[in-house]
């Protein structure tokens, strides 16, 4: 899951894991799941594409793809591609982020 300079000043300012997500996104469950799995507090946003939310100049000043999911660490966003997975690691500490940068899909055990 690549990381993106976002534009955003209150995302920045985030602390913690926060996921932007659609309950029924498929995109956004493989990402619950790894969170699930590595037992990590986040904060849930819901964006109901349903109602277009993600088309919002708000939640693209977050993720300029307008896609859900977007996945925000201590200030930083990352956001999916379609050849790449997010890896959640582990352990967390103050020097190495949960999230590891990009992959290629089918690279790596683990791999979301
Ligand atoms: N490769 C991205 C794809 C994200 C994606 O396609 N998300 C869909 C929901 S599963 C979406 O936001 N669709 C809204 C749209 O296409 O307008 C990822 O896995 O995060």
């Amino acid at each position: 899951m690549p990381h993106i300079e976002t534009k955003n000043g209150k995302v920045k300012k985030l602390a913690g894991l926060h996921l932007y997500h659609d309950p029924l996104s498929s995109c956004a469950m493989r990402v619950r799941m790894g969170l699930a799995e590595k037992n990590l507090p986040w904060q849930s946003h819901i964006i109901d594409l349903a109602k277009m939310e993600h088309a919002t100049a708000e939640y693209q000043s977050i993720n300029p793809s307008g896609l859900v999911p977007t996945l925000i660490h201590d200030g930083r966003t990352y956001i999916g591609r379609r050849d790449q997975r997010v890896q959640i690691l582990p352990c967390r500490s103050n020097r190495q982020s949960v999230v590891r940068e990009p992959r290629a899909v089918g690279r790596q055990h683990g791999a979301l």
